[in-house]
């Protein structure tokens, strides 16, 4: 069955059409450099059902903001565990407090749901999934919480439904997935400095569900719902993990949605990527909706009462889903 569906070829003649009139990629960033692989496993992907992945985000959202300390973040964690435990193998649950900018003691919920455990060969899938507790970036009640649909929902909802479609459709038991589900990101301020942010990711980074965890690679999604969003190159995910930025672009041309994912270098942002990089030492990019403008790197709904389910547009978590459904299956079908 799986020579069927799969099959190799040699590039040789693609990469030399692909590279015709276009071998200077410094001049033309927007367009993706050579393949650095002589061979490329053709692979099809499961579909990425966009339509439930746009529910799973309206699910969260219809629990309230999901800030630490609400009884809407002891509800939404009680859901996603079990969704992740009707996809997963084995899901783990890190129930601790971990210490706020301002002083404050907060209940952080990390889940992670893994699929073969056995292999050795892993893929770690990340997003956090607490809403921010203010809209700072809003005109009006500033000290509300949002309701993060985008920043916070779309990840867990694009995670979820990718999960259960592995799950459907198997997955080669040489890979395995990971999917982290980390509290506590955005109870950040930028005058409580960077390490504010992150809470719940730098708990796990030091403190990993299994001792010595690793894995082959990581994809952090942050923002992944919008309208209109674009995902160009993140500096520290450049720095850090350029090759598996590369891997994922191609992917994301392969399953057809370049114009989402531009060869196109942005700002360093810190985000959770970053102490799973260099506290936990695995190579991780974030897929993060960023604007040209580094005055203004985010989207206007960014941390405002608009991050709500109207912002949610299921070509854009299609665009995302497929192209990860890409690397899971590329991966296994290149082991
Ligand atoms: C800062 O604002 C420093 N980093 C962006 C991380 C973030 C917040 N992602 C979503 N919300
Ligand atoms: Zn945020």
């Amino acid at each position: 069955m799986r020579n069927r569906r799969i099959f190799v070829f040699i590039l040789a003649v693609s990469l030399f059409l692909a590279s015709c009139g276009s071998n200077d990629h410094a001049a033309h960033n927007d367009s993706p450099p050579a393949a650095d692989t002589a061979k490329q496993v053709v692979v099809n992907a499961p579909a990425f059902d966009a339509d439930s992945a746009y529910a799973y985000v309206g699910r969260q959202v219809a629990f309230g903001p999901r800030v630490p300390g609400s009884p809407a973040q002891i509800k939404c964690a009680a859901w996603m565990e079990g969704m992740l435990k009707k996809v997963c193998d084995t899901v783990y649950k890190q129930d601790i407090h971990v210490k706020g900018g301002d002083g404050k003691s907060l209940p952080c919920i990390n889940l992670i749901g893994v699929i073969n455990p056995k292999a050795v060969n892993r893929i770690l899938l990340l997003t956090h999934w607490d809403s921010r507790p203010w809209a700072d970036q809003d005109t009006r009640d500033k000290d509300k919480p949002i309701l993060a649909a985008d920043d916070g929902g779309s990840g867990v909802g694009v995670l979820l439904e990718l999960a259960r479609t592995v799950k459907s459709h198997g997955l080669p038991a040489s890979v395995g997935v990971d999917i982290l589900f980390t509290d506590v990101e955005d109870y950040g301020k930028t005058e409580w400095g960077e390490d504010s942010y992150c809470l719940g990711t730098q708990y796990w980074a030091t403190h990993p569900h299994i001792a010595g965890y690793k894995a082959s690679f990581g994809v952090l999604l942050d923002m992944v719902g919008a309208h209109g969003a674009q995902f160009p190159m993140e500096g520290f995910s450049m720095k850090f993990a350029g090759e598996i930025q590369q891997k994922v672009w191609q992917a994301a041309g392969r399953a057809g949605y370049s114009s989402f994912f531009p060869y196109v270098p942005a700002d360093d942002i810190t985000d959770d990527h970053v102490p799973v990089n260099r506290l936990a030492g695995i190579k991780t990019i974030d897929i993060i909706n960023l604007t040209p403008d580094p005055e203004r790197p985010f989207a206007p709904h960014w941390h405002t009462h608009a991050d709500a389910m109207d912002i949610i547009d299921k070509s854009t978590l299609k665009a995302v889903g497929q192209t990860l459904l890409q690397v899971i299956y590329e991966q296994s079908a290149n082991n």
